[in-house]
């Protein structure tokens, strides 16, 4: 189905003879290859539509859950597909079909495997049934979750629902062109020859009118204006976001007017701004010829306004339009509908007597999408079901067995004649009549029963890579793979500030590593605001080392795009508490990837922001328990010094799995001792530092607050307390080997402290000791948390003193548990 036409519109127009000079050209045209493309695309206009007429109907019949679909947009993703390269990437969101099936990475078979949500990847690539249809993605990691040459195939990252949720990672992967078109020194390099070929990959954006009305869209489209990245933005105009109009979304009510002043000027840079529309076959071609090579060569950015485009199935399976849409919309919508659009413009082609075809082969080309399409839904509806079908088989006679000899036979025999009358029983409902036979059967003992409780729990156990696997790698670069590596220390005791071991640490990757980029708010020219990364610019460049605007969702935007391109960014955010600026695309797109795609994409990114302690409501924050319950898919460092944070960084560079790191805002002109072995000492994730050893207590903490807890220390053993001081170090992964609980296997006693708000990460942490770890059998006193107050922290040292644990909240706190123990030898205080 790939069209491949070089200068496709220019020979539109030759055929058209609009010069004397093309008319003379016009013979050397072969006007067979022009016609037979041009029949190609048609046939595939029909294919795709007939997908989405019949896609609702398995909506409708029950067969599958929801139906998005691409009806009304198939012309303008053919003439976009014909510009599309092996290298380039998609950014788009679920009315794409036409454009996936275009550059073959979607089969009609496969568009049904995903909506019937089939969970074989190799039969649903997108992403093994785990999104609803309309989602798409090309699988650009091999079985083992190693990169594929990306060169050698046409990618699309994998679709997100949330609208515009495409538009930051779109950023990073326009940006990433422009990383390697700079650095020759990376582009030549032998990896980087799976992602690029020096930089002349471009970046196809699609998004609907009604999500430009979202902040990420806006963010986005001011990021690529600044850098100059080649970045092509399909704007695919239908007048309505589900039913609210265009009028109620968009400034004068058009895109391409309301973004007209980063029309580029011949002093100014900016974007080539393009409209045209939806059901013009050969306005479409020209526009997108000529947009793309503009983006690929110059590394202009484009927006392509695609006007008067429509929808003849309305929104989605859920509803219709005719509740909003107006009488004459709906006619005109008939009137314009771009593959009838198209057969006219077919038909009546006439230059100087070529004819491309007439109206009984386009009937037939339309006949036979319609039969082609029929075929494959069958054939995936049959592959579908016939695993279950398998599975029901083999439960049936488990079941059957299980009810002789049972005194609930009736009972049994009668759930499964249920499960036996099931239309298209799923494998919900053949769980769900197992379990209720187990249950009927419960005071019996027999091997037939065995035999059922058996299938039941291999059931549910395959069903974790079905549903459940890739939530982080499982290369052989996932994190727990990289071997720890401890900080060597010389003979001469060399203390140094926080941040001079961070800054040399980055130095020393970033001379080992040409992909490393490390970029922020005041990360380039400055050095960072805590100069973590002073001279670095200077010494490698404003491509390694370098300057955001302020704009934290797209600085992730720009992250995920490049990782998900071979590169290996360090994206900084300046502070923990504008983290949530970021926090949609970090949760829905970061987190995710990998599992939305069943391991068959990664975006190894790593975020680094500096937070918890300093002053005032939004530079003191430590909201982990959000971070940590919205990011799960990520991993989350809490480093107590900068020795620590260097070597998560060390670590997370060697693996391939994205997460956060975040370096403790006092901790940069602090001393510490220098490791002679820097950019080679690596800190493993989820295993606890005992950090001093005791035996009343069992002190569990993390970041700036666990270094208060150390200071409590003394206070404490003064009064003749000896507390077990834990560091978990990482939030995520969390304890892996319980060290925690054997310490409280000798302490008997557990206080867990940090500065979030109560029941944060403080209750997260509660709930790993407790219900995972089985803690509670150990204890002698009653567990317990101190963590901040519920409010933001207050502005100044008073501020922090009664916003947050202090030194002398913590010793008491400790104090009070021993002396509810023990108040002969520890009366209370008050
Ligand atoms: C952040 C977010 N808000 C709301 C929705 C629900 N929603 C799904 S599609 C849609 C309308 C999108 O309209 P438009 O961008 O014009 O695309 P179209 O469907 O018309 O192609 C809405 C509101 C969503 N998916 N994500
Ligand atoms: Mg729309």
């Amino acid at each position: 189905m790939e069209i491949c036409c070089t200068n496709f519109s220019l020979y539109l127009q030759l055929m058209k003879g609009t010069s004397e000079k093309e008319k003379n050209q016009q013979k050397s045209v072969d006007f067979e290859s022009f016609k037979n493309q041009v029949l190609a695309d048609y046939k595939l206009a029909c294919l795709s539509r007939e997908a989405s007429l019949l896609g609702r109907k398995e909506v409708l019949t029950g067969k599958a859950k929801f139906g998005i679909f691409g009806d009304g947009k198939e012309l303008a993703q053919i003439a976009l597909a014909k510009e599309f390269k092996n290298g380039d990437f998609r950014s788009g969101y679920y009315r794409d079909q036409t454009i996936m099936l275009a550059i073959n990475e979607l089969t009609i078979e496969q568009y049904f495997a995903g909506l019937y949500a089939h969970t074989d990847v190799e039969i649903e690539p997108q992403s093994a049934g785990r999104q609803m249809g309309g989602h798409y993605a090309t699988r650009n990691l091999d079985s083992h979750g190693e990169w594929k040459n990306l060169m050698l195939q046409k990618n699309s990252s994998a679709d997100i629902s949330p609208t515009a949720g495409q538009m930051p990672r779109l950023v990073g992967l326009a940006q990433a062109s422009k990383v390697y078109r700079e650095n020759e020194l990376l582009s030549t390099t032998e990896k980087a020859q799976k992602f690029t070929d020096k930089g002349n990959e471009v970046a196809f954006g699609t998004i609907g009118d009604a999500s430009t009305s979202e902040g990420p869209f806006w963010e986005s489209i001011n990021a690529a204006g600044v850098m100059q990245i080649p970045l092509v933005m399909s704007v695919w105009d239908d007048g309505y976001g589900i039913s609210v109009p265009r009028e109620f979304q968009t400034t004068k009510g058009s895109i391409s007017e309301a973004l007209a002043g980063m029309q580029r000027t011949e002093d100014k840079k900016g974007y080539e701004i393009f409209v045209t529309k939806g059901w013009d076959y050969a306005h479409l071609c020209q526009t997108y010829e000529k947009a793309v090579r503009l983006a690929r060569e110059e590394h202009v950015p484009v927006l392509i306004h695609v006007k008067e485009v429509n929808q003849p199935q309305g929104h989605s399976t859920s509803g219709s339009h005719e509740r909003y849409k107006s009488k004459e919309r709906l006619e005109w919508e008939k009137e314009f509908d771009c593959i009838a659009k198209f057969k006219e413009w077919i038909l009546s082609f006439d230059a100087g007597g070529n004819k491309i075809s007439d109206a009984e082969t386009l009937d037939n080309l339309q006949k036979e999408a319609k039969a082609e399409v029929r075929q494959a839904k069958n054939n995936s509806w049959k592959r579908f079901t016939s695993e279950i079908q398998q599975e029901l088989t083999e439960l049936t006679s488990i079941i059957e067995s299980a009810g002789e000899g049972s005194s609930q036979k009736a009972f049994i025999l009668k759930e499964l004649e249920i499960l036996k009358k099931t239309y298209e029983p799923i494998r919900k409902d053949l769980l769900n009549t197992a379990r209720k036979v187990l249950r009927l059967m419960f005071k019996e003992q027999s091997q037939k029963k065995d035999t059922l409780a058996a299938w039941i729990q291999k059931t549910i156990e395959s069903s974790y890579n079905k549903y459940s696997s890739h939530l982080y790698s499982e290369s052989n670069s996932a994190i727990h793979k990289i071997a720890a590596i401890a900080p060597k220390y010389g003979q001469e005791e060399r203390m140094e500030d926080g941040r001079i071991i961070l800054r040399d640490n980055f130095k020393a990757q970033l001379d080992k590593m040409p992909e490393l980029l490390i970029f922020g708010e005041d990360a380039g020219k400055i050095g960072g605001v805590n100069q973590s990364l002073e001279g670095l610019q200077d010494q490698f460049g404003m491509n390694r080392v370098f300057d955001t605007g302020i704009r934290e969702c797209t600085i992730i935007g720009q992250g995920i795009g490049m990782a998900m391109r071979g590169l290996r960014p360090i994206a900084e955010i300046q502070y923990l508490d504008y983290l949530l600026y970021a926090i949609q695309v970090l949760s829905d797109d970061l987190a995710t990837v990998q599992y939305r795609t069943k391991g068959g994409q990664k975006a190894p990114l790593i975020v680094s922001t500096r937070g918890h302690r300093l002053e005032g409501i939004w530079h003191s924050g430590s909201p982990m328990g959000m971070i940590i319950n919205a990011l799960r898919g990520m991993h989350i460092c809490v480093p107590r010094n900068m020795t620590k944070a260097a070597g998560f960084y060390n670590t997370l560079l060697e693996a391939d799995e994205p997460a956060l790191v975040v370096e403790p805002l006092n901790g940069y002109r602090t001393k510490e001792k220098y490791p002679e072995n820097i950019g080679e000492f690596k800190e493993a994730l989820g295993m606890p530092e005992i950090v001093e050893e005791g035996t009343d207590l069992t002190l569990v903490s993390y970041g700036s607050t666990f270094n208060i807890c150390q200071m409590a220390a003394k206070p404490l053993a003064e009064l003749g307390i000896s507390v077990e001081l834990v560091d978990i170090q990482t939030l995520i992964p969390f304890d892996i080997e319980h060290a925690i609980t054997k310490s409280v296997q000798k302490t008997n006693r557990l206080l867990i402290i940090d500065e979030d708000v109560s029941s944060g990460a403080t209750g997260y942490m509660l709930d790993k000791i407790m219900v995972e770890q089985e803690c509670f059998y150990h204890l002698d006193s009653a567990p317990h948390t101190l963590s901040s107050k519920d409010h933001r922290p207050a502005y100044g040292s008073d501020g922090d003193y009664f916003s947050k644990p202090n030194i002398d909240d913590i010793v008491e706190k400790v104090y009070a548990i021993m002396s509810e123990s023990d108040p002969s030898t520890f009366p209370p205080l008050y």
